[in-house]
């Protein structure tokens, strides 16, 4: 049954990956699943034809056969879930495999995404010097007491799973911001991520859409 996601017909960022397809995109290569994209400008994504895909009009979206979902969290899992590669066979193993995804969803992407927010949308403000301070305090808590979990392991639970590629593409947001060169066990995490196959079919073939080149990865 065909797969076709939902990706921006002109992502802000040009391709680097930080548009949330490239996680979905990955995990389809991790278990080699071929995929169609349709694009989508931003003016589309708030009408009724995507909407009724995505409620809150964004993307990704992801469908296959009757079935449409969104949130990048639910689209990973259900690829995970349906087959092998993303997750352990074990119960209790595949159990704290989602319970990485997770972790990466809703303890370490929130604060990142206000790092984001307070960078690119209030930067200009007059609070915004005084609040940096704190909001840069609550992502390095969460980098200090992730890298301490990890500690010199190469995943977070064993082998590779959707856990590891979850919080590798939370992770990759602050590439820019310099501020994972202060735990050298997570920046070696993310390098990691980045160097499987699989992510980078995922990150060509989303760059090759913004630069009219053909992908090479
Ligand atoms: N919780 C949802 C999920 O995980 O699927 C969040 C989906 C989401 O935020 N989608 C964004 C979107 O559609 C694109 S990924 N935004 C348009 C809108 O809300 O109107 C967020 C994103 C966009 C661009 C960059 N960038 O260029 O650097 C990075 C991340």
């Amino acid at each position: 049954m065909t797969i076709t996601i939902t990706a921006f017909e002109r992502s802000p960022d040009g391709g680097k990956g930080l548009a949330r397809d490239t996680r979905v995109r990955w995990a389809l290569e991790e278990v080699g699943q071929a995929y169609a994209v349709r694009l989508v400008s931003f003016r589309a994504m708030k009408e009724a034809a995507h909407l009724a895909l995505h409620p809150f009009g964004q993307i990704p979206t992801y469908e296959e056969g009757d079935l449409a979902l969104f949130e990048t969290g639910a689209i990973v899992l259900h690829i995970a879930e349906r087959h092998a590669g993303l997750l352990p066979d074990g119960a209790n193993a595949r159990a704290r495999g989602i319970t990485w995804m997770f972790a990466a969803l809703n303890t370490v992407e929130p604060p990142i995404l206000e790092l984001a927010n307070a960078r690119l949308l209030e930067g200009d403000k007059p609070w915004s010097k005084e609040r940096m301070p704190l909001v840069e305090d609550r992502v390095r808590n969460r980098l200090k007491q992730l890298s301490a979990r990890l500690g010199d392991a190469d995943w977070l639970d064993g082998a590779f799973s959707a856990g590891d590629l979850m919080m590798v593409s939370v992770l990759l947001r602050l590439r820019s911001s310099g501020i994972l060169d202060g735990y050298p066990n997570l920046s070696a995490y993310v390098a990691r991520g980045e160097a499987r196959p699989a992510y980078r079919r995922a990150f060509a073939a989303q760059l090759a859409l913004y630069t009219g080149k053909p992908p090479t990865g």
